[in-house]
């Protein structure tokens, strides 16, 4: 029974998850100043994808009987680094940046800089030991970033990505 109630909870949050990204869209859209032209730029700006130049760092995503953790829970890069993460145990795992902790500034380079994100400042699900996905910190301003899994964030699995 138990068990049965966690799963559950942890649908509805993906499914809570998802849905508020649609939400945000049509707010953005919504909250839009008047358009004079026929072409509105996007809220976040555009920006290409700026390629690693440095070393690429490695972090482990792990779920086991001591709890779900990013492995280191804290690294520190260059900008132009990048970082690659590995799903070692106890997927789905995810990489999502904390908005709060992007400057304005920063976003569409970010965005841009993560491949085959399916929304926000998020790295597609991972569901497989050894699948990897890797960001690039190509042009990213040095900074402290929060970095969480979402499905696991209630279980704390969150880490800090220090751009300096
Ligand atoms: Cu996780």
């Amino acid at each position: 029974m138990r068990f049965n109630g966690i799963a559950l909870f942890a649908s509805a949050a993906l499914l809570a998850a998802c849905g508020g990204g649609s939400e945000t869209k049509t707010t953005d859209s919504a909250a839009a100043p008047a358009v004079e032209t026929p072409t509105a730029a996007p809220a976040m700006g555009t920006a290409t994808a700026a390629p690693v130049t440095g070393t690429v760092h490695t972090v482990n995503m792990v779920g086991d009987d001591k709890g779900y953790r990013f492995d280191p829970v804290s690294l520190t890069v260059k900008a132009g680094d990048g970082v690659n993460f590995v799903m070692v145990s106890g997927g789905p795992h995810n990489i999502a940046f904390d908005a709060a902790t992007v400057p304005e500034d920063q976003k569409a380079q970010l965005q841009a800089n993560m491949p085959n994100s399916p929304g926000e400042f998020s790295s597609p699900m991972m569901m497989n030991a050894n699948e990897a996905w890797q960001v690039s910190l190509g042009n990213i301003k040095p900074g402290t970033y929060t970095l969480i899994c979402t499905p696991h964030l209630a279980m704390g699995m969150k880490m800090d990505l220090i751009v300096q």
